[in-house]
Parts: C-alpha cells; structure tokens; sequence
C-alpha cells in the first residue's frame, strides 16, 4: 500500500458517482487529488448533510416507545461518568516487567473530538508510579540563588493570582514507533496517544521567584517532583519567568494524581518530561543542574554519535485521527476528515491534507479558537470513491516552520534519536475500508 500512489483523476469522477447512492457536488469542491474537497461544502444548505446520506429514511414517521421511556431514570451521584456504552473510550498502558506504574497510559484520540483531552484519559508518563501525596503535608520549597528562600503550602499557593491557559502536552517519546524501519501496524493510540491537552490553572511560576528574589547571576532553575523516580529537570530561568506555570487545576477540577497531584510544573510547548509533576522543590541556579533524566535521557543521538542536549519545544507535527485505524470506511462516499495539529512554538497557521499519499495537498479548516501551544482541531471534506487512498495531513506553525515528511526527518536526524519524532503519519485506506498505518 505503501509504494501505491493512486494519483485519483478528477476526470473519471462522473461515472464514479453513477455507482454512488448519494450525489456528491464533488467537481465544484475539488481542491486535491483523490477526492479532496473543500470543507465549504458541508455549510451549504442541506447540500451535504444529502450526500452524506447517514440518516435513515423514515417510513412511518415515527419512533418506537423505548423501555426507558417507561420508567424514572437512575438518580444522582455525586461524581459523574461517562455513559456505560462508552467504555471503548479508554487508555491504554504498559509498565515495564517488574513495576509497578512506570510506564505510560495513551489517549485514544481516534475516540474523541474537539481540542481538550478529558481528564480521565489524558496521557499519563511516570517514571516510579503515582505517589499519594497528603495535599496537608505537601510543600513547595524555593531556594537557590534567591534572597529568600519560600516554602509554599496548597493553601499559602491558594492566595496568589489565578491564570489559565489551554495547552497541550506531549512526551518527547510520542511518535517514537514512527522512527522503526517498517510501519507498526497500530493506530493513532499507540502512536500518538501521549500528547494531549487540557485548560490549566495556576500561579505563574515568575510570581514566586519574583517574590523569592531571583539573583541576577542566575541563568537557570532546577525542577525537582516527590515521586520516588524524584524527576528532576533543569530549566532556562527566561522560560520560568515567561509562561511557566504552578499548575493547580486541570480542566476545572484539582489536577489528577497521575498528572502531578497537587502540584504541577507547566512550561508550555516544551517535551512532556520537563513539566514535573508533585512539584516539591525549584532552585535558582547558574546552570543546568545536568540531572540523570537531562543526560542519560531525553537527548537525542545522532548518526554521527553526538547527542543533541536540552531540545526544550516540540517542533509542528499533525496527525489524522478520524479516520483511523481501527475505524473502519463505511462504504464509498462523502467524509469528513479530521484530526489534531500542534506546535511548541506558536499557533497552528495551516494545516494542509493529503488523499494521495503527498501527490497533491489541500488546506483544511481550523477549528476555532486556535491558540499558542494548545492542540487545533482541524476538518476537512473527503469523497472517497472506495479506492486505495493515502491519508496525510502536515501542519504549519506561525514561525513559518513545515512538518517535515518521515523520510526528510530520518535524512536529517536518522533513526536512533528516538525523541521527538514530529514527521508525517500516513493512514493507507484499502479498498475494503481497512485502515492501516503505512509508510508513503
Ligand atoms: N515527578 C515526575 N514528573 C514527571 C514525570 C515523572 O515520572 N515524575 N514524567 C514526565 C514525563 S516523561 C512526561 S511526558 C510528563 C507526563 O505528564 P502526564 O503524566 O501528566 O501526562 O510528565 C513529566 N513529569
Ligand atoms: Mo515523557
């Protein structure tokens, strides 16, 4: 599937549409090969929701009177889950053999829609288990190069100004299966699933150390978690004193204990490792404390047998989510496409989709609001004719940075560097309806 670029003519489109129950405006709306179509298609009137053709006809007009209709409902409760018939819409984790929770859990992003990630199925990565903090006896310590050290208590926190900001995080690890010679035959789960993105809340981090009284020889901070694994990162005191941010609240509620409970380190854009969680300790220092996890890990090794040290933002990178694999095609017909981009330096400014494994591209809508950091939605119209078709998607940040294909990614950094892999996804679509993970 992967050598087979099917290149869909537009002009064999007429007789296409002949064996199609619905009629597809589709020459009107082309915009690229394979049967892209502008997604303006969808707004008008009546026109889409036609060719479609998802709704049933109705013989008689009406609906049966369903058992639930009969009796009361179930009563309240006082922390509310998800529908029972939801229970696909789930992580999915491994810990290495031998421990307990280290290891990660992935979102199953071909299973959600819209930008934010709900808490029960953000992404989680932790490096000793999740620690049962006593929210009472946790404190946060900052000292260093300050001219007073402060120790903060959750409640001592609690009265400084409140900011939020949507932003997504994603572990340098995510995309790593991409970096293989074949194509691991999973889904956008596996793949992708450790990135994700959530409105959080806090104080902004430049509070404190402006109250704590930064010494002007310091150039860097140390971030230091109460798990056992004591997570520890160094970061540029210029990214502490810009948007980093004390996180308290995850999507409205207390921040999950497996997301950094009661405290957590938020430096928007940059690799998941960085943003500790069970923040406990931040010293003021010179330099890059040089911490197990900033030089055995988290760099990234060239061909030539260098290493790349500190990569802090996560460059562009997109991936189609619906279709999928493990979401079959329904049939020929009309679809929309969607999927998630992002970026660690900015807005999201374009996203461009592809039917024919890259031959021809088009740009789709974003999803309002797009915003710095934070994951875009974007959709866009597809009439698939029931052929092969490649899918691929490419995001444009507003640094005016391309994500790159998997070929040009691995041409520059090879294949052992193993972090942030932000090249193409292609999804190969047979004629059956099968969607695969492919290389295009
Ligand atoms: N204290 C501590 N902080 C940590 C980790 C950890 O194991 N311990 N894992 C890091 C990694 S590798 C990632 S990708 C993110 C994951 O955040 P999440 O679990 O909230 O998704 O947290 C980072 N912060
Ligand atoms: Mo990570």
């Amino acid at each position: 599937m992967a050598q087979r670029n099917p290149g869909y003519d537009l002009s064999t489109e007429g007789s296409v549409m002949r064996n199609n129950r619905s009629s597809v405006p589709s020459e009107r709306y082309a915009v690229a090969g394979n049967g892209l179509l502008d997604r303006r298609l969808f707004l008008s009137a009546g026109a889409a929701a036609a060719a479609i053709g998802g709704a049933l006809p109705s013989k008689a007009g009406e609906l049966p009177i369903e058992p639930w209709m009969k009796l009361p409902g179930s009563p309240f409760v006082g922390y509310g889950q998800p529908s029972k018939f939801e229970s696909k819409v789930a992580r999915t984790f491994a810990s290495l053999p031998g421990t307990t929770g280290t290891g990660a859990s992935r979102t199953p992003h071909h299973l959600l829609d819209g930008m934010i990630t709900p808490n029960g199925v953000h992404f989680e990565r932790s490096h000793s288990g999740i620690p049962d903090i006593n929210p009472d006896a946790h404190r946060l310590l900052i000292h260093g190069l300050v001219k007073r050290p402060l120790v903060f208590t959750l409640e001592s926190l609690g009265r400084y100004p409140r900011e939020s900001r949507v932003a997504f995080l994603e572990c340098g690890g995510n995309g790593q299966l991409l970096y293989q010679k074949e194509p691991a035959p999973v889904g956008v789960q596996a793949i992708h699933g450790l990135v994700s993105c959530a409105e959080w809340t806090g104080v902004k981090l430049s509070t404190l150390l402006d109250e704590a009284g930064v010494d002007p020889t310091a150039k860097w901070i140390l971030a230091e978690g109460a798990d056992a694994a004591g997570m520890s990162r160094s970061v540029p005191l210029a990214k502490a004193m810009d948007d980093a941010l004390i996180a308290l609240f995850q999507n409205g509620e207390r921040i999950r204990p497996s997301n950094g409970y009661p405290i957590r380190l938020l430096l928007p854009g940059y690799e998941g490792n960085m943003h500790v969680k069970w923040l406990r300790r931040i010293k003021v220092t010179e330099g890059p404390t040089m911490t197990k996890d900033e030089t055995s890990k988290y760099t990234m090794l060239l061909p030539d047998g260098k290493s790349l040290q500190f990569v802090f933002p996560m460059e562009a990178k997109s991936v189609i989510t619906q279709p999928s694999p493990g979401l079959t095609m329904k049939g020929p017909g009309l679809y929309e496409i969607s999927g998630l981009a992002w970026s660690g330096y900015g807005k999201i400014s374009k996203v461009e989709v592809s039917a024919d494994g890259g031959k021809s591209w088009a740009p789709a809508a974003l999803q309002q609001p797009v915003l710095s950091m934070a994951l875009t939605r974007f959709r866009m119209a597809w009439h698939w004719i029931g052929g092969p078709a490649v899918l691929q998607s490419r995001a444009t940040d507003d640094t005016g940075y391309l994500q790159p294909t998997r070929a040009e990614l691995i041409a520059n950094r090879g294949t052992k560097a193993f972090y942030h892999f932000n090249g193409i996804t292609s999804w190969g679509i047979a004629e059956n309806g099968e969607v695969k993970h492919v290389y295009a």
